[in-house]
């Protein structure tokens, strides 16, 4: 049997990597998912030969190739059909657009949020040692602390009042996802570059019991669980604190 060579690191509570195995399922491209223990995921992929400690890194015909835009970019050039970005150009404008603020921004408000409670919330540690497969995750989640602390800082979610104001600003984000799917620019027949940046970050925010109610009803909520039905972790109710939940729309 010939061997895999396309292999991508990635960790299952990491929304990128999500959009980075959704575009290798697009394109059918054989491939590996090598998921490494989250924590270490920053040593283990530079261990594998990557510049940087993050996910999602690919080795694709003998390259190596970090961050998910640059990975869709390098599946195009590796196999063009079906297509991640659009021919026209106008829209080929306003699909980067798109995924350039999923990247730069939208992808943001989770991670911070998820790495907030990890520092903060002794639970939290808990609850991630348990979907880990950790055997005794209450004995884990202490010793985690330090190093929940230091990925917190890594992204500044060590700032509560930014992080608070991310959650605010959820709403507001969004909403903009829902103008992108009714622009046309996502959530049309064939998924794009796009679609595959932004879906995975409204799906990792819909896994929060404490958020999902905000989210269920929208086009954005449709579209993430359209492309990914399940997602392999989630946050139980009462982790978020109650008074930075936004109120729901009338
Ligand atoms: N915008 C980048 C984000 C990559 C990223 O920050 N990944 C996180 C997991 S979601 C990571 O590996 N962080 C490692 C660290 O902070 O040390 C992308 O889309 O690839």
């Amino acid at each position: 049997m010939p061997r895999v060579t396309t292999r991508l690191y990635a960790i299952p509570p990491s929304h990128p990597s999500h959009a980075a195995r959704l575009m290798l399922e697009h394109k059918g491209i054989e491939h590996k998912v090598v998921n490494v223990i989250p924590g270490m995921h920053a040593l283990a992929v530079r261990a594998a030969g990557f510049p940087r400690g993050t996910v999602p890194a690919l080795k694709l015909e003998g390259r190596r190739v970090q961050g998910s835009r640059e990975i869709a970019r390098a599946l195009e050039q590796a196999k063009p059909e079906p297509r991640l970005f659009p021919a026209e150009p106008e829209r080929l404008l306003a699909v980067e657009a798109a995924e350039r603020w999923g990247d730069e921004e939208f992808q943001d408000l989770p991670r911070s949020l998820t790495r907030w409670l990890a520092a903060n919330r002794p639970e939290m540690r808990v609850h991630m040692a348990a979907e880990a497969g950790v055997p005794v995750p209450r004995l884990a989640a202490p010793a985690n602390a330090l190093v929940a602390r230091y990925f917190a800082r890594k992204v500044g979610a060590d700032d509560t009042e930014r992080v608070r104001a991310a959650v605010a600003g959820m709403p507001a984000q969004l909403d903009r996802v829902d103008a992108l799917i009714a622009d046309g620019v996502i959530a049309g027949s064939e998924p794009n570059a796009a679609d595959f940046q932004i879906a995975p970050t409204v799906r990792v925010l819909l896994s929060y019991e404490d958020l999902a109610p905000l989210i269920e009803d929208r086009p954005a909520a449709a579209l993430a669980s359209r492309l990914l039905p399940v997602y392999p972790t989630g946050v139980p109710a009462g982790m978020v604190p109650a008074e930075w939940i936004p109120a729901p729309a009338v």
